[in-house]
């Protein structure tokens, strides 16, 4: 508290990518102190016989010729090849009450972890345990435990298909569909909302498509930071003339201009490509609104089409052939006052009818969207609305064109096809049942926000985290941290300390596992894991680094022991599956369709595509036809009874990422597109809201959140940034505000926490706190 923050605000002027990134690409390497023979691991990243980048989900070129360069990939890569180490001597020293006052940067320097540990309560420190004793502690534990339903068997989206099988295989075998997992805070709405339109809930394009689309629109995304190697397919894009529309509230640096590392004259004569030409600013969680208003203005010049005899503007012969509800849909946009699209997107008309003039006259028009999109209360309807949107000109289904959700873990959505899903569709489990000759559970499990409000009510006892960091990603922490200590037993599979391990219960157990740059060896011979990224590509990695200690184990090796210890061989002889994962891939073959020769498919250099119906126009609806729904404007909203409330000076607030971050993992204090350095405790707001609220920039505050529960919310110490952002909108990084999200604020049918729109109040600082 004492010493003085800092902070550097700058506005970035360069272009996204370049040297800019090459030099904080040494500067990572230099602080990770990444070995000599392990830097060759961060030319082999997603090439044909390499490893896939443990950082984001966008796709790999086949046979890429050139390095596909990509400055946060090499910081993932340097994480988890960093030389440093968190040994037991180490947690010896430190007391848990000691490390729980460190920084999540801070935890995250110490480094790989090279042995079980297990929680000593006499010391407050964690100590060495032999595999065998933790694996037989967590039997004991959930044997007995009087009903399988209070355990809960958390995944973060990094785990292999064959590590995320085997963990269902064996939760189900135990007997719960206890599945919370990060895509329930990240892509759900995706996962849930576009089944009920379109009958899948995957992309509908691949690579391809992009270099046929005339018109790409890029909703609630900042590539240029989390999916750095989607700006090269986007370069190419602009280059070839299409049009690409960023609609965001922040004008992201990094869709104006990139500089593309993959091409040297570009970097030798400092030279740039513009990718978006245009910009869209809605208020924060104004998309749903904006969207409802492209649609309505698309149907509108269709009539004056009509009216004048010129060529339809919607695709008829497809809204015919191919979809259902279309009449309906149509007379809600019509009679849809262009007052309420107004307000409640904070888009002007002229620039909603500009944005339907793009998108109806784009031939091919892509549409992409991250967390800007599915993080707010009506995520599910909003993505409904753009399916809709884009299947008023048949823009499903067709080369160039497509549903593009741009997923955030590199597996999150092979860890969904392969059965992570704590809402198990029946016929899914029938196959898994016949194939393993056991009964799995047929009622629904809990999910991230049903977990942490299980354990509250002292009905989840036993905590399974694979991978993640449960006590820092999700919502409510004051709260969640309750939840988590109220457990008997707390285990975390991990790579590096984090937050979730020092939170941990009666009982806690440190598992350290291997990361996907690192060769695994079972049985003598080198295993490869697969994964499947945002368009539904299936591929091969195997990692080509030393293991960061000789006492690691696989994740999937490690499932495997903790199914035994806990279940015995009499039904899945675990341990056979984890001696080869050629085995386990044949089982996934066996139960989840798409997957036939999996091992045969994969031997091909880039893997294969898994069938996505609605690409090829199939549409697994009840109907058996895409479905235009209904999606009423509600103007009666959390943040709107917040600012009848407290007036104009409630504002909006949306948590994003940094470029210096992973998630809850903190590289360092840099957000370099949005010209902040050396301190992530900022606020972005609009400089009338300064004016309005008496604050200045560079001025310090408080924040509380504005909820109807009677529980206090704040977190404190943020620094104010000027920044071009909509009024009452405001930004600031994740997690350091996740003390904000209540755990009950979620969006509707799909319980992701909205922890893109949360009503918070702003309050001068009493005393200012140190960097970090
Ligand atoms: N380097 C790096 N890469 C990552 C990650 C990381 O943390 N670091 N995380 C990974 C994960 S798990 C994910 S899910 C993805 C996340 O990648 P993104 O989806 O890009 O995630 P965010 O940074 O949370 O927010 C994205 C954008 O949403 C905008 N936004 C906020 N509210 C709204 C709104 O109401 N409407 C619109 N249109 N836009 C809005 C913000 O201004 C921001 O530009 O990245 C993955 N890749
Ligand atoms: N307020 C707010 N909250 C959010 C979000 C937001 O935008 N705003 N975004 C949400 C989103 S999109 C997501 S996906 C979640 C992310 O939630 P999580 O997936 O739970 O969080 P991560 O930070 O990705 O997890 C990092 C930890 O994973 C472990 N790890 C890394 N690599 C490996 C590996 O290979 N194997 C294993 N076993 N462990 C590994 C390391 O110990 C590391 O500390 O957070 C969500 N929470
Ligand atoms: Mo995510």
């Amino acid at each position: 508290m004492s010493s003085k923050p800092k902070a550097r605000i700058e506005p970035y002027t360069h272009p996204a990518a370049g040297w800019g990134a090459l030099k904080y690409v040494a500067i990572n390497l230099l602080k990770e102190r990444v070995a000599g023979g392990n830097y060759r691991t961060l030319f082999r990243q997603n090439q044909p016989d390499g490893f896939d980048c443990p950082g984001c989900a966008w796709p790999d070129r086949e046979h890429a010729s050139t390095f596909e360069f990509c400055e946060n990939g090499v910081k993932a890569v340097a994480a988890e090849a960093t030389s440093k180490r968190v040994t037991p001597a180490f947690l010896a020293r430190h007391t848990v009450e000691a490390l729980m006052k460190q920084t999540d940067y801070e935890l995250e320097q110490h480094g790989r972890l090279t042995d079980p540990v297990v929680y000593d309560p006499s010391s407050d420190t964690y100590r060495a345990i032999a595999w065998d004793e933790a694996f037989a502690l967590i039997g004991s534990h959930l044997r007995a435990l009087p009903d399988a339903d209070r355990a809960a068997f958390y995944t973060s989206g990094r785990a292999s298909n064959e590590a995320a099988f085997l963990y269902q295989l064996f939760a189900r075998v135990y007997g719960t569909n206890n599945f919370p997992d990060c895509s329930n805070m990240c892509h759900e709405a995706t996962s849930r909302g576009m089944p009920l339109t379109v009958g899948v809930g995957k992309g509908t394009v691949t690579l391809d498509d992009f270099e046929h689309a005339d018109t790409i629109l890029i909703f609630g995304q900042n590539p240029a930071t989390n999916h750095p190697r989607m700006l090269g397919e986007l370069r190419e894009c602009a280059r070839r003339g299409a049009t690409l529309v960023s609609i965001n509230p922040l004008r992201e640096r990094g869709l104006e201009r990139f500089t593309s590392p993959q091409h040297p004259m570009e970097m030798l004569t400092m030279s740039s490509t513009q990718i978006c030409s245009v910009f869209v600013q809605p208020r924060i969680g104004g998309d749903y609104a904006l969207i409802k208003g492209v649609a309505k203005r698309v149907v509108e010049l269709d009539d004056e089409a009509v009216a004048a005899g010129r060529p339809r503007v919607l695709d008829t012969g497809f809204i015919a052939a191919h979809t259902t509800g279309f009449e309906a849909f149509a007379a809600d946009l019509r009679a849809e006052p262009w007052g309420v699209i107004e307000r409640e997107s904070g888009v002007p008309r002229e620039d909603i009818e500009g944005l339907a003039l793009i998108y109806a006259r784009g031939q091919r028009v892509i549409c992409t969207w991250g967390m800007g999109l599915t993080q707010h209360k009506h995520s599910v309807q909003t993505i409904q609305m753009l399916t809709n949107l884009m299947m008023l000109r048949g823009n499903i289904g067709r080369e160039g064109a497509g549903l593009c959700p741009v997923r955030g873990h590199s597996n999150v959505q092979g860890n969904r096809t392969v059965g992570i899903e704590e809402k198990p569709a029946a016929a899914f489990l029938d196959k898994l049942g016949e194939v393993f000759a056991f009964s799995p559970p047929r009622h629904h499990g809990y999910d991230v926000v049903e977990t942490i409000a299980a354990m509250l009510a002292g009905k989840v006892k036993v905590f399974v985290g694979l991978g993640g960091n449960f006590a820092a990603a999700t919502p409510d922490t004051p709260r969640t941290w309750d939840a988590l200590r109220s457990c008997d037993l707390t285990v975390h599979i991990a790579t590096k300390l984090n937050r979730s391990h020092l939170v941990h219960g009666k009982a806690a157990l440190i598992l350290p596992t291997l990361g996907r740059t690192e060769i695994d060896m079972q049985n003598g011979v080198a295993q490869g894991v697969t994964v499947e990224d945002s368009v539904a590509m299936v591929h091969v990695s195997y990692g080509m680094n030393r293991p960061a200690s000789p006492n690691l184990m696989s994740e999937t090796a490690i499932v495997a022991r903790m199914a035994r210890a806990t279940l015995g061989d009499a039904l899945v002889p675990w341990l056979w599956y984890a001696e080869d994962y050629a085995r386990i891939r044949d089982k996934i073959a066996a139960v989840v369709d798409g997957f036939e020769d999996y091992n045969a498919r994969i031997a091909h250099p880039g893997g294969f595509h898994l069938r996505v119906a609605a690409r090829e126009r199939e549409w697994h609806t009840p109907s058996g036809k895409a479905v235009f729904l209904v999606n009423p404007l509600s103007a009666d909203t959390p943040i709107a009874r917040a600012r009848a409330q407290h007036g104009e000076r409630l504002m909006t607030l949306m948590t994003t990422r940094s470029h210096d971050q992973y998630n809850t993992t903190v590289y360092a204090l840099d957000d370099r597109y949005r010209g902040v350095f050396g301190q992530r405790r900022v606020v972005f707001i609009n400089r009338d809201d300064l004016a309005l609220l008496g604050f200045a920039a560079g001025d310090w505050v408080d924040m509380t959140t504005v909820w109807d529960d009677g529980i206090a919310r704040r977190a404190d110490g943020f620094l104010l940034v000027e920044y071009d952002i909509p009024r009452g909108c405001i930004g600031a990084y994740y997690p350091e505000t996740n003390p904000l999200v209540p755990l009950d604020s979620v969006a509707d049918l799909c319980n992701t926490p909205t922890s893109k729109s949360i009503p918070v109040l702003l309050h001068r600082t009493a005393a200012p706190r140190a960097a970090g």
